[in-house]
């Protein structure tokens, strides 16, 4: 693995999460990202998940997004093993408490390992795109540039509705 224009890396700890983070990963390429995308658990697979992580630096990622449900470790379990910023993405996986076990687990880091947690579900796998687009565009005019057009899309979009409700 490695390929060093691939920039972002999206994990998830099932592939039951990736019906929800779809998004994300379409929200990327619209922003002329391509992730690699890979199912990885910090309970399941943690041997894998450590090595993931341990490499993801040298293997030329810029930032990596994390989602996971339930107890819902494996953001934070890679951001103790990288200095990339990590963005976690909670899944809502669990029946009861409807998705804020894995808010908890993923935003509760103990100060040192950060990890920028995004909402709940599809809301949060869409803005971990966005945020992630926002770290890449520093470094890359491209990315940048898409950023800046869909900002102003998103805002004459707003602007029209309301344009449109009150005629
Ligand atoms: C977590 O457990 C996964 O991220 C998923 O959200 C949840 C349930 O996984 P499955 O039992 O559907 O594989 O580790």
């Amino acid at each position: 693995m490695g390929d060093k224009n691939i920039k972002a890396a999206v994990i998830m700890g099932s592939d039951s999460d990736l019906s929800t983070m779809q998004k994300c990963i379409d929200t990327l390429k619209e922003f002329g990202i391509q992730p690699t995308v890979r199912v990885i658990s910090a309970h399941r697979t943690p041997l894998e998940a450590a090595d993931f992580a341990d490499k993801a630096k040298e293997n030329g990622y810029k930032v990596i997004i994390a989602a996971a449900g339930m107890a819902a470790h494996l953001a934070g379990s890679v951001a103790g093993r990288t200095e990339l910023p990590v963005i976690g993405v909670p899944m809502q996986a669990s029946e009861g408490p409807n998705g804020l076990d894995a808010l908890l687990s993923t935003v509760q880091m103990p100060p040192g390992v950060p990890v920028a947690s995004m909402a709940i579900g599809k809301a949060g796998a869409k803005n971990a795109a966005i945020f992630a687009a926002q770290i890449i565009s520093l470094f890359d005019e491209e990315v940048d540039k898409k950023l800046k057009q869909f900002r102003t899309r998103q805002t004459e979009a707003v602007i029209a509705k309301d344009a449109s409700i009150n005629s």
